[in-house]
């Protein structure tokens, strides 16, 4: 048969064959019948997906090219709502490992076997910004988990900070429309620091705990890898015995707690905006499985009633002074999603889901919760069936009479789809396996009424605040100015530094001084009195619980044709040791040569690849090399950034002009180390377990 070509460029049909072009423009046959044959969504094979089937070479398109509509039609509904909050997210595959049986405390029957594996799907989110906002935005993050337990799905939607904004969930759409971009102009975008944020929070006192955190530098984190999780809310354990008691949730890190500075932030969404889940995504799949350990602070009525404050009160934590936070199992990530939009996207997480042996207390921010978050799932995933999508299905096995609805992929099959039924069929309910909720008993009137035990608003805001180290309080300082710089109606400027007065008055008066306003204004009225005997509590700082380990870590090598190749390979291992990765930078990307002829191949040019990516960087330059980069903007923005970031800078001996050009004097401090052979090399990745010296940043005032 003769070949008929239909499109010159792209494809060709040649009797019962077709050809496509590959990567490299070559032309492949598939063969009829190919299993990879394209088809529609209605299963037909497809002849050609090029071109609509016109009427004549050059004449109108046709209706009847189902192939076409069916195309364009499904890609015209591709979008579902994103979430109204925490729509930027990022999530991953891994399990839960229990280390021993909580029987003594909970029936759940994740909690009844040591070594026990259950697969999880974790979520990590921003709160503010819409799906398309950058990771490193001032924020609070999601930190949602769903466990899919023997016994049902358990899902602990938690976030990064161990209390919230609000006291109930009534005030939650407020909270929200504040902090959105502001609605006549539609910005800031993922931004707290504009006038509609500030004037709902310094009207809503409550919130001033929280706004300690989200200032600090928890709301910025180096990796999603490096940040705990909290339940937040008090919840109930469960025992065979129906015996309860109470339990806050934590995700400590394994790898440390380590965040970046405001400056870095802003850096970095301009060079990566998806620095957050690029991380992710390479330590997944470089084998480096993130992991937390999943710690319970466990405490009866006798300690909630002792303690200072109301545990149904979402604006509280216990410190672990006070309470230790037990180790109890570990959850490692170790699987991206096949599809972004088919799991993280779609996956609905809902604080009603629990397992039989955990409880929800009377927190009046978890019980609006509750409603919340089965109804957002019918809006986003346009039905009740979202259970039937795989990543929300459960794990074990299920049987209801649920029926029918948008999307059902499973019904019940045979005569009875009720119960109790004559007919045999079905399942029916188990008081004994059953969830069963906590007998308690509340009583009191019908009213819209908070409780006085929520009403101080400050002492643990100043206990926050005095258990951060200086370097961490001076980012307080420093991030409440920059936010308050922006906002320009100057009443609610004041009104918040009337708070910062309830809190702490030095920081209030660092604050005033740094805005420039001259006079104080008077302290807000505390509706009760201020605690000031609260100690601080060092597990509140991330400074004061550091990782002690550069392992996740990642620095960032500067080469230059001419480079000491032995020095690199020194350094290499030194990093693979301690468990760390390294990426280099070069003026080209194609890479360099090194000294002794062999080839080193880079990651980024040296516009590509800014200082603020890493955690330390090297600059391994030969004399030639160093100085056509002194000429480079980049290239000394690239140390100077990495100076005034208090990083640890390392340098060969030839490299010493860029250090100079960007103005880093090479004996500035201990954190700027000349390398010149194994030993120095060694020093070097070990100083780096500091991760930052932040004595430098008095110097460099950031
Ligand atoms: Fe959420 N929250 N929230 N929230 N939240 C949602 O549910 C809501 C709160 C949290 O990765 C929504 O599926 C109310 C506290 C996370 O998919 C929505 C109140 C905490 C995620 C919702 C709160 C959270 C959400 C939006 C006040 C920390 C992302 C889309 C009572 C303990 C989960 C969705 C994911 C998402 C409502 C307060 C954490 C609208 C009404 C406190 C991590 O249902």
């Amino acid at each position: 048969m003769p070949t008929k070509k239909t499109n010159q460029q792209d494809q060709a049909t040649i009797h019962d064959q077709t050809l496509v072009r590959g990567q490299g423009g070559e032309l492949h046959q598939i063969a009829d019948g190919d299993e990879n044959v394209l088809t529609t969504a209605n299963g037909v094979p497809v002849s050609d997906d090029q071109n609509t089937l016109k009427a004549g070479e050059r004449g109108p398109t046709l209706i009847e090219d189902f192939h076409f509509r069916e195309k364009i039609f499904h890609f015209d509904h591709e979008r579902i709502p994103e979430r109204v909050v925490h729509a930027r997210g990022y999530g991953a595959h891994g399990y839960f490992e229990t280390y021993e049986s909580l029987a003594k405390y909970t029936r759940a029957d994740i909690f009844q076997r040591a070594g026990e594996k259950t697969p999880a799907f974790v979520r990590f989110s921003t709160v503010a910004g819409s799906k398309g906002s950058s990771d490193l935005a001032r924020d609070v993050r999601g930190f949602a988990v769903k466990l899919y337990t023997q016994e049902g799905n358990w899902d602990i939607v938690g976030n990064n900070m161990p209390v919230f904004f609000i006291q109930d969930a009534i005030k939650f759409p407020d909270l929200i429309h504040s902090v959105k971009p502001e609605p006549d102009r539609d910005f800031p975008q993922a931004a707290s620091a504009h006038d509609t944020f500030w004037d709902f929070v310094s009207l809503t006192p409550e919130s001033m705990h929280m706004i300690m955190w989200v200032m600090s530098d928890r709301a910025l984190p180096r990796s999603l890898r490096f940040m705990q999780g909290f339940g937040v809310h008090t919840f109930r354990m469960l025992n065979a015995a129906d015996e309860s008691t109470f339990v806050k949730f934590i995700w400590k890190p394994k790898l440390g707690m380590q965040s970046v500075t405001w400056n870095e932030a802003v850096k970095i969404n301009g060079a990566d905006p998806d620095f957050h889940r690029r991380d992710l995504w390479d330590a997944v799949h470089a084998g480096n499985y993130p992991e937390w350990e999943l710690c319970l602070q466990l405490f009866d009525q006798a300690f909630a009633d002792g303690f200072d404050f109301d545990l149904l009160d979402a604006t509280k934590l216990i410190p672990e002074e006070i309470l230790p936070a037990i180790p109890v199992g570990r959850l490692v990530l170790d699987r991206m999603p096949d599809n972004f939009f088919a799991e993280t996207e779609q996956v609905a997480f809902m604080t009603q889901n629990v397992p039989p042996g955990i409880d929800f207390s009377n927190d009046p921010l978890l019980q609006g919760r509750n409603f919340s978050y089965l109804d957002t799932q019918l809006k986003r995933l346009g039905g009740p069936n979202f259970t039937h999508i795989p990543v929300n299905a459960p794990k074990c096995p299920f049987h209801h009479f649920q029926q029918d609805g948008h999307m059902a992929m499973r019904n019940p099959t045979g005569r009875a789809n009720y119960q109790p039924n004559s007919f045999g069929a079905g399942p029916r309910e188990s008081p004994q396996r059953g969830f069963r909720s906590f007998s308690e008993v509340d009583t009191g009137p019908k009213a819209r009424l908070r409780a006085e035990s929520f009403a101080d608003h400050y002492s643990q805001a100043r206990q926050f605040f005095r258990s951060q180290t200086e370097t961490e309080q001076r980012h307080i300082a420093m991030a409440i100015t920059f936010e308050l710089s922006k906002v320009e109606t100057t009443t609610i400027r004041e009104r918040v530094l009337s708070h910062l007065l309830n809190i702490d008055e030095t920081l209030a008066k660092i604050v005033a001084d740094k805005l420039g306003i001259g006079k104080l204004p008077k302290p807000a009225d505390a509706a009760v009195k201020i605690r000031a005997d609260l100690k601080p509590a060092p597990s509140l700082s991330m400074q004061e619980n550091p990782p002690e380990t550069f392992a996740g870590r990642k620095v960032g090598i500067l080469v230059s044709d001419g480079l000491d190749g032995s020095l690199l390979k020194a350094l290499q291992t030194a990093l693979g040791k301690a468990g760390a990765t390294a990426e280099i930078i070069a003026p080209k990307v194609a890479g360099v040569k090194a000294a002794d002829g062999s080839f080193i191949a880079a990651k980024h040019m040296i516009d590509g690849g800014p200082s603020v990516l890493f955690d330390a960087v090297v600059l391994l330059l030969s004399e030639a090399g160093a100085e056509s980069l002194c000429k480079e903007a980049a290239a000394k923005a690239f140390v100077s950034d990495a100076f005034t970031h208090c990083k640890f800078i390392g340098y060969s001996a030839s490299a010493r002009s860029l250090l100079v050009k960007a103005g880093v004097a090479p004996d500035a401090d201990e954190g700027i180390m000349a390398l010149d052979d194994a030993k120095s090399v060694t020093s070097f990745v070990e100083a780096c377990k500091q991760l930052r010296l932040w004595t430098r940043e008095t110097v460099v005032k950031q």
